[in-house]
C-alpha cells in the first residue's frame, strides 16, 4: 500500500487535535511534535500484537510523557486494538473513557504503565528491561526476547527518579531498552532555557548508555537512530529533535501547545497545513488500512512464538508465571509450625528473612532488593545471588541509594509480569520512595515493600531516622496494605497475604529491635487475613480494649495484665493492617471494637488517624529523638507505668 510516513503522521496529528478540541482540555503539542517518531516506531520497529495485547514476549512500550497520552490512544486505535474505539477517542477524558487525561494501565490493553507523573515511566521502563532480561536468562530466547522502548519529554529527564534510573540502567547494561526524547526544548513555563542548561547526551554517556541523535522529522534519519540503538549493546538515548505542536501553522514551537486545545481556527489551520480534509475522528480509508496492516506486522512472530511455547517443557511454569499466579502448593505454613515449635525473640526484620527463606526457596519468581541496606532490612536470602550485567538470571538487585527509582523499577518488574519484586529501605525513607509506591498502588500491581526501622524502636540513629508519620500518610494511600506485625508468627503471616495480593502493593513495617513471641498456639488460619484480631481476651469483665500494632503489642498485653490487676477486663486486639480490617464486616468489627468498652490505641508513631477507632489515643505526635530504644520507649510513655495511669483516668478509677 502507498501511504506515505508522513500521511500515517497525521492521522495521529488529526486525532489528537481533535480529541482535545472535543474535550476542551488535553495536550495536543506533544503527540503532534512525536507523530512522525512514534509512527516510524510503531509501523516499523515494535514487536507487538493488537489482537493479543498480553502476548508475553511483545515490546513494552511505555509513554513516559504521560500528558501526551492521546498518542498512545491513536497508535493503539490506529494499529487495530479492539480498544480504544473511535467513540472511547471522542470521549477522550470523559467519565467512563477509557481515554483518561494520562494513560492508565488497567483501563486499556496496550497500555503497560499509568504515566502522568514525569520520570516516573523511564523508571518503570528500566524496571520492565531488568525483568525482561532476568526472565531471558531463565527462558531462553526461544520465550524472552523483547525489548523495551519509552518516550519521554524534556520533563522526565529533568526529574530526579531519571538519574537514579538511568544511572541503575547504565550500570546494569540494559541494551534492551530504548529511550526516545522528544527533545523540543519546551516545557509548561517556556523554554528549557528557562530552568535547564546541562549536557543531556553528556550526562547519559557518563550513565553508560548509548546516545544517538535525530532530526524528529527527517524519516531516514529517525529510522538509522532507532537502527543504531537496536545494535549497540547498552541502552539507548535517542534525542528526538522535535518542534512542540508540530503542524499547528501559528503556534508550533511554542508551550501554547503544550496542554491547551489549539482552538477552532488553529485546528482549521492544521487542516490546511498538512492537508488532512477529513473531519474530526475519520481517517481516510487508505491511510486506516496502511495503519492496520502495519498492526499485522508481528503475527508471524507471534505464530512462531506460540509453537515454541507449545513445544516448551516450561511451558506450564512459564505461563503460571505470566499469569501472576502463585504454584498451588505454596505454603508457609511449615515454616509457622516451625516458629511456634521453636519461639523466638527476634526483630521483625528478622523474622522476615527467615519468612523469605522459605518464600523464595519455594518461588523463583521473587526478585528482592534493597536500596543500600541488605544487611539492615534482611532482605537477601542464602540461595539469591545478586542479579548483574554478568548475569540477569541472578534474583537479588543491588540498587543502590536510590529508593525512589528502586520502587519505580519494581513497578515496572511487576508491570512486565513473570516476577514478583520485593525491596527495602528504612520505613523513613518510604518519603523517598512515596511516589512510586502510590502509582503502584493506582496500578493495581504486586510489589512489595520491605521497609524495617520502623520507629523510635530504632534507637539512637534519632530523629532524622524514626519514622513518626510515615505510618499514617502510607495508610491514606488507597489500595496498599500497610502491615505491622507483632512477632515472627504475624511476620510470616503478613508475607504471605502480601504475596496473594496480586492487585496491589503491601508494605511491611518491621522492627530493627527484637520483640518477643506472642503467637504460640498452632491453628490453620492466618490470623493477620482479617487485619485485627483478638490476641488475648479479657479475664475480668471487660472494660477496656487495647488495640495496638508491632512492637507495641508485647507492651499492650503488659497494660492489659497490669489493668486485670485492678480488676479491669482487657481485651488485646492486634491490627497488623487497617486495610483488611476495613474490608471485614460490621459485626466482626464491632465484635472487635464493642461499643461500650474503653477502646485505647497503642502505636508509637503518629496518632493521626487512630482516632477513628480509639477513643484515647497513646502515640508520638512529635520527632523523637537519638537514645538507646529503650530509653527512648520511657522517656515517651510507652511503659506500663505510664499507659495504665492514663487509662485508669480515662474510666475514671482512682488509683
Ligand atoms: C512529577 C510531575 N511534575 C509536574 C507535572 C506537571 N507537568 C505536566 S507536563 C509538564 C511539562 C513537561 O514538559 P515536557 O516533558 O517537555 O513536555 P512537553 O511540554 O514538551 O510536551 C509538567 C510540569 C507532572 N505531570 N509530573
Ligand atoms: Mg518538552
Amino acid at each position: 500500500m502507498d501511504v506515505s510516513t508522513t500521511s500515517l503522521a497525521n492521522a495521529i496529528r488529526a486525532l489528537s487535535m481533535d480529541a482535545v478540541q472535543a474535550a476542551n482540555s488535553g495536550h495536543p503539542g506533544m503527540p503532534m511534535g512525536m507523530a512522525d517518531a512514534a509512527t516510524i516506531l510503531w509501523t516499523e520497529f515494535l514487536k507487538h500484537d493488537p489482537a493479543d495485547p498480553k502476548w508475553p514476549d511483545r515490546d513494552r512500550f511505555v509513554l513516559s510523557a504521560g500528558h501526551g497520552s492521546m498518542l498512545i490512544y491513536s497508535l493503539l486505535y490506529l494499529t487495530g486494538y479492539e480498544r480504544p474505539t473511535i467513540d472511547d477517542i471522542r470521549n477522550f477524558r470523559q467519565l467512563g473513557s477509557p481515554c483518561a487525561g494520562h494513560p492508565e494501565n488497567f483501563l486499556l490493553d496496550g497500555v503497560e504503565a499509568t504515566t502522568g507523573p514525569l520520570g516516573q515511566g523511564v523508571a518503570m521502563a528500566v524496571g520492565m528491561a531488568i525483568a525482561e532480561r532476568h526472565l531471558n536468562a531463565g527462558y531462553g530466547d526461544a520465550l524472552v526476547d523483547h525489548r523495551t522502548w519509552a518516550i519521554a519529554g524534556d520533563g522526565c529527564l529533568m526529574e530526579g527518579v531519571n538519574h537514579e534510573a538511568a544511572g541503575l540502567a547504565g550500570h546494569l547494561g540494559l541494551g534492551r531498552l530504548n529511550v526516545i526524547w522528544d527533545d523540543n526544548r519546551i516545557t509548561i513555563d517556556g523554554g528549557t532555557d528557562l530552568s535547564t542548561s546541562e549536557d543531556i547526551e553528556a550526562r547519559y554517556a557518563a550513565y553508560g548508555w548509548h546516545v544517538a541523535r535525530c532530526d524528529g522529522y527527517d524519516h531516514d534519519d529517525i529510522r538509522r537512530a532507532y537502527r543504531e540503538a537496536l545494535a549497540d549493546p547498552r541502552p539507548s538515548l535517542i534525542a528526538c529533535r522535535t518542534i512542540i505542536g508540530k503542524g499547528a501553522p501559528n503556534k508550533q514551537g511554542t508551550a501554547a501547545t503544550h496542554g491547551s486545545p489549539l482552538g477552532a481556527e488553529e485546528v482549521a489551520a492544521v487542516r490546511e497545513t498538512i492537508g488532512w480534509t477529513s473531519p474530526p475522528f475519520e481517517i481516510p480509508a487508505d491511510i486506516a488500512a496502511a495503519w492496520r496492516e502495519a498492526g499485522q506486522r508481528a503475527t508471524g512472530d507471534h505464530r512462531a512464538w506460540s509453537e515454541r511455547l507449545a513445544g516448551s517443557d516450561r511451558r506450564a511454569e512459564f505461563e503460571r508465571r505470566m499469569a501472576g499466579d502463585l504454584p498451588e502448593d505454596f505454603s508457609l505454613a511449615d515454616h509457622i509450625a516451625g516458629l511456634i515449635e521453636t519461639p523466638q525473640k527476634i526483630a521483625t526484620r528478622k523474622a522476615s528473612e527467615l519468612a523469605l527463606e522459605a518464600i523464595n526457596a519455594q518461588l523463583p519468581e521473587t526478585i528482592g532488593g534493597s536500596a543500600d541496606l541488605t544487611g539492615s532490612n534482611n532482605t537477601k536470602t542464602k540461595n539469591q545471588k545478586p542479579l548483574t550485567k554478568e548475569d540477569y538470571s541472578g534474583r537479588y538487585l543491588y540498587y543502590g541509594i536510590r529508593e525512589f527509582g528502586m520502587a519505580a523499577a519494581m513497578n515496572g518488574m511487576a508491570l512486565h509480569g513473570g516476577v514478583i519484586p520485593y525491596g527495602g529501605t528504612f520505613l523513613i525513607f518510604s518519603d523517598y520512595s512515596r511516589p512510586a509506591i502510590r502509582l503502584s498502588a493506582l496500578q493495581q500491581v504486586r510489589a512489595v515493600h520491605v521497609m524495617t526501622h520502623d520507629s523510635i524502636g530504632l534507637g539512637e540513629d534519632g530523629p532524622t531516622h524514626q519514622p513518626v508519620e510515615q505510618l499514617a500518610g502510607l495508610r491514606a494511600i488507597p489500595n496498599l496494605d500497610v502491615y505491622r506485625p507483632a512477632d515472627a508468627v504475624e511476620t510470616a503471616e503478613c508475607w504471605a497475604l502480601a504475596l496473594a495480593k496480586r492487585d496491589g502493593p503491601s508494605l511491611l513495617a518491621l522492627t530493627r529491635q527484637n520483640l518477643p513471641p506472642l503467637r504460640m498456639k498452632a491453628m490453620d488460619e492466618n490470623l493477620c487475613a482479617k487485619g485485627a484480631y483478638r490476641l488475648r481476651a479479657a479475664i475480668k469483665g471487660r472494660r477496656v480494649v487495647l488495640l495496638a500494632t508491632g512492637s507495641e503489642v508485647s507492651l499492650a498485653i503488659e497494660v492489659a495484665e497490669a489493668l486485670e490487676d485492678h480488676a479491669i477486663g482487657s481485651d488485646v486486639v492486634s491490627m497488623p493492617c487497617w486495610e483488611r480490617f476495613e474490608r471485614q464486616d460490621e459485626a466482626y468489627r464491632a465484635d472487635l471494637l464493642p461499643p461500650g468498652a474503653l477502646i485505647v490505641s497503642i502505636e508509637a508513631a503518629a496518632t493521626f488517624g487512630w482516632e477513628r477507632y480509639a477513643s484515647l489515643n497513646i502515640g508520638l505526635d512529635r520527632f523523637g529523638a537519638s537514645a538507646p530504644a529503650e530509653d527512648l520507649f520511657n522517656r515517651f510513655g510507652f511503659t506500663v507505668e505510664a499507659i495504665v495511669p492514663r487509662i485508669l483516668n480515662a474510666l475514671g478509677v482512682k488509683e
